[in-house]
Formats: structure tokens, sequence, C-alpha cells
């Protein structure tokens, strides 16, 4: 098949899903065109049948706001006649989805299928915006396929928007072999580290609790010898930055922005902490599980899809500070308690959510809409 594939190229876990799956396509033979305003994060070299098209964004004076979302459709267009597409598939309603049903209706001559993956906060957050909630309601009902990351956000769907029509759930994916590979996690040597390391990876949204983080952190440290490693950018570093300060533990903490590749440092965690005040899913969950490192994170959202309770890390409630501190303290001071949550995590992760499983199921929603 010849699948254009849409995303934000940024460190999101959105575009690192889409960025993956496009690769593992390019794997089985397909052709992949990836489309979008910069080169993704996880595109570092482009393999065979692999090409990307920049959607070029160009200032006029005219204009106070660049309709980007038409430049989008324009470049969809030319790269659907270009590689003669048969699939475009759009990672995040706004403003992808929009823009490939717009392409879909220039290329009339080809019969493009537009598959459409929400990805979380396009639902619960930025397309369910009243600004934009009309357009992302007509993307998901017009879509010639709809898939959605986990149960919850499918029902989250459902309940949020008006829309009739069946939603495929398919999960988030690794490569458990890759994060063995660059993780190189070796548990006797984790059980004897005496300095422990808490990790968190996102993007810095309000969404992710970095306060919860800091917090726990600081509570942890207070009972053993801790050191936390904020991986990520985004506009609540500052607030971290100070919330550490003010806690006295800010030369424990180390910023270390954005990375392309996560499993290397996960190598050095012994938890990762996830206190998301909403989570469709939680790639940053299922790639610290793959590398061996257990997950504290909030009950919430489609993260206990991904995290087992007591068996490859905790859950508690959203804010619950406490709670989370009392789960990590357990777990970083018990090391035959946590090479079990290791080994759980490490197995889950690839039972569950194996790339070699969940990309044919993509490649199966791809062939029914070439069916129709
Ligand atoms: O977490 C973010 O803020 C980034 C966001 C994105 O769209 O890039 O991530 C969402 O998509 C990921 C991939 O499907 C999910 O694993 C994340 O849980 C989801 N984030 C939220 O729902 C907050």
């Amino acid at each position: 098949m010849r699948i254009g594939i849409c995303c934000y190229p940024t460190h999101g876990g959105s575009g690192v899903v889409a960025t993956e799956l496009g690769k593992h396509l390019a794997e089985r033979k397909h052709e992949v065109a990836f489309i979008s305003y910069a080169a993704p994060l996880r595109l570092t070299e482009l393999p065979p049948r692999v090409s990307f098209h920049e959607v070029e964004i160009e200032q006029y004076p005219l204009l106070k706001h660049f309709p980007y979302t038409l430049a989008l459709a324009s470049k969809m267009a030319e790269v659907a006649r270009l590689k003669e597409l048969d699939i475009l598939h759009a990672h995040y309603a706004i403003p992808f989805g929009a823009a490939a049903l717009l392409a879909k209706q220039i290329v009339a001559e080809r019969d493009l299928k537009v598959v459409l993956t929400l990805h979380g906060t396009d639902i619960t957050l930025v397309g369910n915006n009243a600004s934009f909630k009309p357009v992302t309601t007509m993307t998901i009902q017009s879509a010639d396929a709809v898939t959605v990351v986990s149960n919850w956000l499918k029902d989250e769907t459902l309940r949020q928007f008006p829309v009739e029509r069946e939603l495929s759930v398919v999960y988030n994916f690794i490569d458990p072999e890759r994060h063995q590979l660059e993780t190189c996690h070796c548990i006797p040597d984790c059980t004897r580290r005496t300095q422990k390391t808490l990790m968190h990876i996102s993007n810095y949204r309000p969404v992710k609790r970095v306060r919860d983080v800091v917090a726990t952190f600081a509570e942890v440290s207070a009972v053993l010898d801790a050191r936390l490693i904020l991986v990520g950018d985004g506009p609540e570093i500052p607030v971290a930055r100070e919330l550490a300060e003010e806690l006295g533990v800010l030369e424990r903490v180390t910023f270390v922005g954005v990375v392309d590749r996560v499993a290397p440092l996960l190598a050095a965690a012994d938890l990762l902490l996830l206190p998301s005040s909403t989570e469709s899913f939680g790639l940053v969950a299922l790639e610290a599980m793959a590398s061996g490192v257990p997950v504290i994170a909030s009950d919430i959202g489609g993260i206990p899809e991904v995290v087992r309770h007591g068996s490859t890390g905790y859950l508690a409630p959203v804010g619950d500070v406490r709670q989370m501190t009392e789960h990590a303290v357990r777990l970083l001071q018990d090391n035959d308690l946590r090479r079990h949550f290791c080994e759980a995590a490490k197995a889950a992760a690839a039972e569950a959510f194996d790339y070699r499983n969940l990309v044919p199921q993509y490649e199966a929603i791809y062939r029914s809409v070439l069916d129709t």
C-alpha cells in the first residue's frame, strides 16, 4: 500500500507513534510519505520506501494568521498525486484529520481514503474547545476509519462528541528487543545502586502535573538517597524548577531537555512518575515498562489499561502525592519487590504491546477501507 502519514513532528506521543508506525510499515514493504511542517523527531534518517514532505509556512503581510491547515491540505493533495497514495493516515484530529478530508476532496479523481487516529488531547482538550468542536465532530464522523489508542478514549470520544460510528481501539506499541538493546538495563546492578533515580518524561503541559512529580520526589528524598531526572521540555519546566528550589531539592534534580530516544536514559531509572490529570494511554509509561522500569501513575484515563496496579507499577488518585510517595518508597526500599516489578513490566509490555501484533491491526484497517 502507499500511505501518507501526517502528524505533529515534535516529541509528543502522537508524533512518536505516527513515526514509528511509518517506519515499521516501510519495513513491511509499504511506501510511506510523511507530511508535516518539520521532520518528525524520531525520523532521524530516511529508510528505504520512506519520504518526507515539508509543509512550508510563509508569512504574508496581508494575513495576520497564516492559514496553516489550508497549506497542509494542499501539500497532502500534492503528495497524494505525486506518490499515488491509497491512504492518508492523520494522527490527531486537529488539524491533520480535517486537512486530510479537504485533501481527499481536492484529489477527487483518486479514491483516497482517510484514516484518523485520535490520540487523546485532540478529544479531551484541543478538539473539544468550542472554536474547534464542530470541525472535530465532522472530522470524526467523515473519516473512512477512526482508531483510538485505548478503550477509555473510545468511551470518552463517544461521550463528548455527537458521533455515531465505529471506533477501533489500537494500542500504542513498542519494539521490546530495541528497548532491551538500547536500555542495557542490568537488574542486579540496579538493585546495587545506592542512590535511586526517579524519572519523569513529558512535554511539561499543565496536564502532566509536574508539581506532583517534584513534590513526590521531595518526599521520597526525605526518606532515602534519590535524584530526579526530568526529560523533555515545555511550558511548566520553570514551575518544576521553582518548586524544587522551594522544597530544597533543586541540586538533586537534573533537567535533560528533549531527546530523540528515551530508552538509553531509562537505563538509569529505578522508577517513572506519571501523575497526569488526563492521559489517554501514556506511551511513556509503556516505554518505561519495556525498559524494565516500574511506573507510578495516576489512576486515570487509559493508564490502567497499560500499568497493572501492584504488578508493573502502582496507581493512585490524581493529586495524591502522599500515596504516590508511599508506593515509591516501598518499591525503592525493597530490591526483591522492585526486581519482580521490573520483570513483570518488561513481560507485560512485550506481551500486550509488541509492534509485531499492533502494526498489522493498522494494516487490516487500511485494507478494510480500501475494500469499501
Ligand atoms: O501527552 C501529551 O501531551 C502528548 C500527546 C500527543 O498527542 O502527542 O500524547 C497523547 O498521545 C499519546 C500517543 O497516543 C498517548 O500515549 C498520550 O497518553 C496522549 N496524551 C494525553 O492524553 C494527555
